[in-house]
């Protein structure tokens, strides 16, 4: 009978320490981290841990615009006064999601965290990874933030969403390495041809040659510049079309595809390079004609009088009628237009 009375005292104590240590399970149920609770799925937040709190900052900070699958580190800062402790849970529509920072995990393609992330004066920060989807989208990014008060349970915590983040997925670039030379800005004893903005246009290979897309880029001292594009395509051809301040226009001898988002294309190493064979050679260098001041195609009277009028007046500085690129305007760039004019040079197209 006492034996009996011992043992029953034995499985009380037991099923005590049961109910405890089962209490405290379920009060920590989510220290851990949930999933679920970002604008992406539910209007109800961290709701197990009172209503929705707006001086609770949450705030998502990274590229807005990111390259088709490309992976890219983003920011979720969480700020809240007299808050000694942090939660999260991060979302996103399309992309893949991964912890960055030790604090974080993935549960449910979500991100939330491990426990009850300390503050440092009120503040938390988890990194996390965005890796775009293969295709072109305008993606969202989604959050969650608790701060807390680090006792273990619900109370005296608060939460709030942070501004769904648009992340636009872009295809990248498609880059053209090209090499074209100015006429009267090179220079034949030095090798070197003065720096200049030329605009490129990738056109259609069918008319009526559309055009596609356009860069700009700054010529170095080889006529050498990259050009960003990013209507472009892969393995479409296009001709590619110069345009510069007081040149004849000039395109390329046939179409050219990127391959791999890159394309290299030289017109200097021979006339032929362009369409028409429509280049002057200066020294090795094969070059796009100078002095159409007006850029109505030709090279004629009328870009001489224009000249003319900017000698007379000792014009200087950045100007369509300096054709030699020294600055001022004088006689040094009226001979490439009675030269140019001379010979009827004009633009040869598609
Ligand atoms: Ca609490
Ligand atoms: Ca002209
Ligand atoms: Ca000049």
């Amino acid at each position: 009978m006492k034996n009996l009375f011992r043992f029953r005292k034995h499985i009380t104590a037991m099923a005590i320490i049961l109910f405890l240590s089962f209490f405290a399970y379920v009060v920590n149920a989510s220290i851990d981290g949930r999933t679920g609770r970002t604008l992406k799925t539910s209007t109800s937040g961290c709701s197990c841990h009172s209503s929705r709190d707006v001086a609770t900052s949450v705030v998502i900070t990274g590229p807005s615009s990111v390259n088709t699958g490309s992976t890219n580190t983003y920011t979720l800062t969480i700020h809240r006064a007299t808050k000694t402790g942090a939660g999260c849970d991060i979302a996103t529509r399309n992309g893949t999601l991964a912890p960055v920072s030790s604090t974080l995990h993935l549960s449910n393609s979500e991100l939330t965290q491990n426990t009850n992330i300390p503050m440092v004066n009120n503040e938390v920060q988890f990194l996390f990874s965005y890796t775009a989807p293969a295709s072109p989208v305008t993606d969202t990014i989604f959050a969650t933030g608790l701060a807390t008060n680090s006792d273990g349970n619900e109370s005296g915590d608060v939460w709030n969403w942070a501004s769904s983040f648009r992340v636009n997925v872009l295809p990248p670039p498609k880059i053209l390495n090209l090499t074209v030379m100015i006429e009267g800005f090179y220079n034949t004893g030095t090798g070197n041809m003065i720096n200049d903005t030329v605009r490129v246009y990738l056109r259609n290979t069918s008319a009526p040659y559309a055009a596609v897309d356009s860069a700009t880029g700054f010529l170095n001292n080889a006529g050498s510049a990259s050009f960003s594009f990013l209507n472009a395509v892969n393995g479409t051809p296009y001709y590619i079309r110069v345009k510069h301040r007081n040149s004849i226009e000039t395109w390329s001898a046939g179409g050219n595809s990127f391959i791999s988002n890159s394309m290299s294309y030289n017109f200097t190493t021979s006339g032929s390079q362009a369409f028409g064979s429509n280049q002057i050679q200066v020294g090795t260098k094969w070059t796009m004609f100078s002095g159409d001041v007006d850029q109505e195609g030709t090279v004629d009277l009328s870009d001489g009088s224009l000249i003319d009028n900017d000698a007379y007046n000792f014009e200087t500085g950045y100007r369509a009628t300096d054709v030699n690129g020294d600055e001022v305007t004088d006689l040094g760039d009226a001979v490439f237009a009675d030269n140019n004019g001379f010979n009827f040079v004009g633009k040869i197209t598609p």
